[in-house]
């Protein structure tokens, strides 16, 4: 069948479906580095693996501006045509911390817990280069809207998985928009996209499309179901039992807004007390993470649902990033002392990023029924044990 030819994955992966392959690294794994390793990098695939020879790819670029054929380029083209570049990016799927939305009221979708997630090293060449060489520097005179990126995965009736960006994006050096060749040093992994995949930092993951077989420059967006029906935010009044719900899907998701998590401890696994120290301390460990390039200001951790905070501490790989292109999460770590005669800990994270964004402190607020942009306040409860 069409899944016979898929590749070997880590078993440590969580597995949240079979076919699609979909999986999410264990939390404490995740945040061992800063940089995933390329076996532990969540896995978000809608279709079957394809398996492309890179000797025969070609990239395929056409529409407005193109001409009428459009041209092709092999991966050793854009390897000794363009300048090489590398950007370190977080990509957060739309769906991460789905599960906790569910709790709520039934969200339809894979059902993630809070490491639909990863961060890894990307090196390619710059989608606005590319545009450049070709002429192509300014949106506004020739009259491009969008950016269609497609890949080479297709369902049985032959439809590609693709998405589109804003075309502003694309041309904006500052965005950083790759085709790249490279995952931490290392030919593109088939499950991440092999051998050519787009890079979007700052961006949803579902515009991050892998497998890429073709750009299209448009005065539209990209028609197919993953950026026409799906990846949009519906109003929390509207469910699957509202009449023709399709109406009510807003605006294509892009940027994300400002996120943060706690993963470790892991919600009700229980803290032994040392009992040995004069305060037992318990060590939180987490991530936050903006869309846009937007920085990480802060982080904050609340032992009493919010009425008194503490700031936790900030990776300096994260807060080295420059400002407006802060693409990869901040993981963030406190130490916190355990009051004397408790049975339990209630401990909630906030972040705060470059825009004073802040996030929403419960989910009802923002429930929708496809359970994506779930950034509200990342709460656990941590039995402690005498
Ligand atoms: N690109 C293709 N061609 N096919 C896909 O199924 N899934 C998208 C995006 N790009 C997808 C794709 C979604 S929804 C996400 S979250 C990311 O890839 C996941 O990337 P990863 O599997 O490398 O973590
Ligand atoms: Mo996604």
């Amino acid at each position: 069948g069409p899944y016979a030819n898929e590749p070997m994955r880590h078993p440590a992966m969580k597995i949240n479906s079979n076919q699609p392959f979909n999986a999410e690294p264990p939390p404490e794994l995740l945040m061992e580095t800063f940089i995933t390793p390329n076996d532990l990098f969540f896995i978000r695939n809608h279709l079957p693996v394809p398996d492309i020879d890179i000797n025969q790819h070609k990239i395929e670029i056409s529409g407005i501006g193109f001409g009428q054929d459009g041209i092709s380029l092999s991966v050793e083209d854009l390897k000794t045509t363009f300048k090489q570049r590398e950007v370190i990016t977080t990509i957060q799927c739309a769906g991460n911390r789905r599960a906790e939305m569910s709790q709520i009221k039934q969200v339809n979708g894979l059902s993630w817990d809070t490491t639909a997630l990863s961060t890894a090293k990307w090196t390619g060449v710059y989608l606005s280069d590319i545009l450049a060489f070709y002429g192509i520097v300014d949106e506004d005179e020739v009259g491009i809207k969008h950016c269609h990126l497609e890949g080479l995965d297709r369902d049985i009736t032959g439809q590609a998985y693709g998405a589109s960006i804003p075309i502003a994006t694309a041309l904006d050096k500052r965005k950083e928009v790759l085709i790249a060749y490279a995952m931490n040093d290392e030919p593109i992994p088939r499950d991440h996209g092999y051998p050519l995949r787009a890079i979007v930092p700052g961006t949803v993951g579902a515009r991050n499309v892998k497998f890429l077989g073709r750009i299209i420059l448009s005065d539209e967006e990209y028609q197919g179901f993953w950026q026409q029906k799906d990846y949009r935010g519906f109003p929390p009044n509207v469910d699957y039992s509202t009449q023709d719900f399709h109406r009510f899907a807003g605006a294509s998701i892009q940027e994300l807004p400002v996120q943060s998590a706690i993963t470790e401890p892991r919600t009700g696994q229980t803290w032994p007390l040392e009992g040995s120290e004069e305060v037992d301390v318990m060590t939180v460990k987490g991530y936050a993470w903006s869309g846009g390039g937007r920085n990480i200001l802060r982080v904050d951790v609340s032992l009493d649902n919010g009425q008194t905070w503490q700031e936790a501490t900030l990776a300096p790989e994260a807060t080295a990033q420059r400002y407006g292109r802060a693409w990869a999460w901040t993981p963030w770590t406190l130490d916190i002392d355990i009051p004397d005669d408790i049975d339990h800990l209630d401990v909630v994270v906030k972040a705060i990023d470059s825009s004073y964004n802040v996030q929403p402190d419960t989910i009802n607020p923002i429930w929708n029924m496809r359970g994506v942009l779930n950034n509200a306040w990342h709460r656990i409860h941590v039995p402690i044990q005498k």
